[in-house]
């Protein structure tokens, strides 16, 4: 029977409250308005950034259904939606691309104007929120809400993908691993023969060193304070890892020095100001990039030594790897099932949905790279 146009109940992992455990509910999920799409999801990753909300380093409304790095299917769509369809395989997006904006219509960009990042309302695009739960309406994520069973996103927050890709992989292709590998191939511009820096070598950061070994990097160094981290990073392409803890002097120095003088690419892929400033410190001072990746409490600011920059250093920073979201994810897609890069070693651990706390207690005390829930 058909449950298009019906409101849906199901299970859904909802977050009452900060510094909580998240807890399965029966909530009831509306069915998609105008432009929207409604997804039974497959698959969803858990992400440091979901995390964050937990924490309170990602400001959010609550309660809300977090999630962001997932796979599912069309359920049902509302009017308007062309581009989707139900029984389509697809990503959800949690930067959208309109097409519209300034943004989107710029050949760079992809900070998409309808992001729900900046402002969080925790709502879909009309303001209202398509979630209840014990007759309460229950917050978005980012426009994705992916720890749950079924979920509303607006048809510019989802990709259409390969029918034959398999979801519980290429969900990660969702967040974790474009991010970090974008950040490498698209922000940075790894180029040829270079040396790259990786502080962090969780699932983002494991990505950004696959995108630094595609980009044809000569070296690239990991560093992380978590010694069990440094044979997956080797396994995806690092030549070399260190620790900031086996050093009596700063990691910056340190780095310098394995490069003579400064490497030519770094990235900070772990949200602290203190490593955001050494990744900058280590790059090369005339020529040396560093990309910021980790995500940092937007209420903290961090100060700097403008002649960082004046010697010629450049500082970046971008979400999703810089790319167009609804453009890319496909494509990305496309080269995953093309053998153009591996996603399996970023998955350490795979448990039913049900079990979401475990996996967040596995990302917290270090032991998993990215865990896997399955619906
Ligand atoms: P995860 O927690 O798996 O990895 C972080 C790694 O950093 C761990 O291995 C830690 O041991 C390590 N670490 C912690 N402190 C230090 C330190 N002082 N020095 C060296 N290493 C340290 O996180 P993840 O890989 O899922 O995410 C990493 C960051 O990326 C996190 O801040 C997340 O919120 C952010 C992010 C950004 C974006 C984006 O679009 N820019 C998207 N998703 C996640
Ligand atoms: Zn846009
Ligand atoms: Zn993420």
């Amino acid at each position: 029977m058909s449950t298009a146009g019906k409101v849906i109940k199901c299970k859904a992992a909802v977050l009452w409250e900060l510094q909580k455990p998240f807890s399965i509910e029966d909530v009831e999920v509306a069915p998609p308005k105008a432009h929207e799409v409604r997804i039974k999801m497959v698959t969803t990753g858990i992400c440091r950034s979901d995390d964050h909300v937990v924490n309170g380093t990602i400001f959010s409304h609550f309660p809300v259904i977090a999630g962001h790095e997932a796979g599912g299917i069309v359920e049902s769509v509302g009017e308007g939606v062309t581009t989707v369809k139900p029984g389509d395989k697809v990503i959800p997006l949690f930067i959208p691309q309109c097409g519209k904006c300034s943004t989107c219509k710029h050949p760079e960009g992809n900070y998409c104007l309808k992001n729900a990042m900046g402002m969080p309302r925790g709502t879909m695009q009309d303001g209202t929120s398509r979630f209840t739960c014990k007759g309460k309406p229950v917050y978005h994520f980012l426009g994705t809400s992916t720890f749950s069973q079924y979920t509303v996103v607006n048809e510019i927050s989802v990709a259409k993908i390969d029918a034959a890709a398999p979801l519980e992989k290429v969900c990660l292709i969702g967040c974790g691993f474009t991010t970090g590998y974008g950040s490498a191939v698209k922000v940075a511009k790894v180029t040829q023969g270079s040396t790259c820096a990786v502080f962090g070598l969780g699932g983002v950061g494991l990505s950004a060193i696959i995108g630094c070994k595609a980009a044809g990097a000569a070296r690239i160094i990991g560093v992380d304070i978590n010694k069990d981290k440094f044979a997956k990073a080797k396994e995806v392409g690092a030549t070399e890892c260190i620790n900031p803890r086996d050093y009596e002097k700063p990691i910056q120095e340190v780095l310098q020095e394995m490069s003579g003088g400064g490497v030519d690419f770094s990235f900070e892929v772990i949200g602290q100001h203190e490593t955001m400033m050494a990744a900058l410190l280590c790059c090369q001072e005339s020529y040396g990039v560093s990309v910021i990746v980790g995500v940092s409490s937007s209420s903290q600011e961090l100060s700097m030594n403008p002649m960082l920059l004046l010697s010629g250093r450049t500082w970046k920073g971008a979400i999703f790897g810089g790319f167009k979201s609804r453009d890319s994810v496909p494509k990305l897609v496309a080269d995953f099932m093309a053998k153009k890069f591996p996603l399996d070693p970023l998955i350490t651990h795979v448990l039913p949905f049900e079990k979401i706390n475990e996996g967040f207690d596995l990302l917290r005390s270090g032991k998993s790279i990215r865990t896997i829930l399955t619906f």
